[in-house]
């Protein structure tokens, strides 16, 4: 099977570069997902200064979970789709190295999960970011929420989350939804990486476990909910009145061009 990731360490810096590079718009099939894991654990494993999470489709960050393998699924994949979404969310969370998101085009759904799960992000111009499960009728589980609620006020977060808010780059700023803006993907991996620096001169065990402890309630949770959790996200999306809804907007997506 072809590699859907890439890992690409800078000689100079240490940092390693994960790029998602499933055409057209790393859509979050169980191959990707699967793939996103084993490049987390290679850079944890290569003990690397940092992670920066990025794309290789020019205008999409990444679209979410591929609505392909939530439309009329089949029961046993869909439930290791969801059961690595969870892996890949407490793997990226939960790493002790510092993180960031080089975020070079849209992320809506599981794309803003994976750039909330950073310690920074840094947001191309005139792209969209947010949490817009509600439109599909799913509901975002707590977990799928934190890194979002570590951010934004919870005021923010909830209104957010019931409209199905997709911020423009410019309005998540504002917000501090990202940190910065860059002009291009290279600008963006660039200012990832300056983040990063900031930690040289900072006890690098001292970080990890502040870090750590910043995260354990919401990782403790997670742990605790994450088998009732794919319950839950199979019954959800198996009720008819979900797979209709997933099915309009699936059709949606395609009419859009036409
Ligand atoms: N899955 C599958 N296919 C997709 C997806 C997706 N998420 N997104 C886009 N595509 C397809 C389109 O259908 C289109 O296909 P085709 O070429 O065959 O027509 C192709 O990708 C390109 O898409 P666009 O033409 O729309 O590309 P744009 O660059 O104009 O726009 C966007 C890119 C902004 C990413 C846009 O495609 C979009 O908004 N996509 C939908 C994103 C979305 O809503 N994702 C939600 C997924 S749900 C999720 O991730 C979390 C689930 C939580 C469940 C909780 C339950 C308990």
């Amino acid at each position: 099977a072809s590699k859907l990731t890439t890992v690409e360490v800078n000689d100079k810096t240490g940092i390693a570069t994960l790029t998602m590079c499933r055409p057209p718009v790393n859509g979050q099939n169980l191959e990707l997902l699967l793939d996103i894991k084993s490049s987390i654990k290679e850079i944890e494993n290569d003990s690397s200064r940092g992670l920066i999470i990025t794309s290789a489709s020019p205008k999409v960050f990444c679209a979410g979970l591929d609505i392909l393998e939530m439309h009329k699924p089949d029961q046993q994949r869909l439930r290791a789709v969801w059961t690595e979404l969870q892996n890949v969310w407490c793997a990226l969370y939960g790493i002790s190295m510092p993180t960031a998101a080089a975020i070079n085009g849209h992320a809506p759904a599981g794309g803003c999960l994976l750039a909330t799960a950073c310690e920074y992000r840094v947001m191309v111009p005139d792209c969209r970011i947010g949490l817009n499960e509600t439109q599909l009728g799913i509901i975002a589980p707590k977990w799928l929420v934190s890194g979002f609620l570590n951010i934004l006020p919870k005021r923010v977060a909830e209104r957010a989350l019931t409209q199905s808010r997709l911020f423009t780059t410019d309005e998540a700023l504002q917000e501090g939804l990202i940190d910065e803006i860059a002009n291009s993907k290279e600008e963006a991996v660039e200012k990832c990486a300056a983040f990063i620096g900031t930690f040289s001169k900072v006890n690098p065990v001292a970080r990890a476990l502040t870090k750590l402890q910043f995260r354990a309630e919401n990782l403790r949770q997670f742990h605790k909910e994450r088998e009732q959790d794919v319950e839950n996200f199979l019954s959800l999306v198996n009720r008819p009145e979900v797979q209709k809804g997933i099915g309009a907007y699936l059709e949606g997506l395609k009419k859009k061009k036409a």
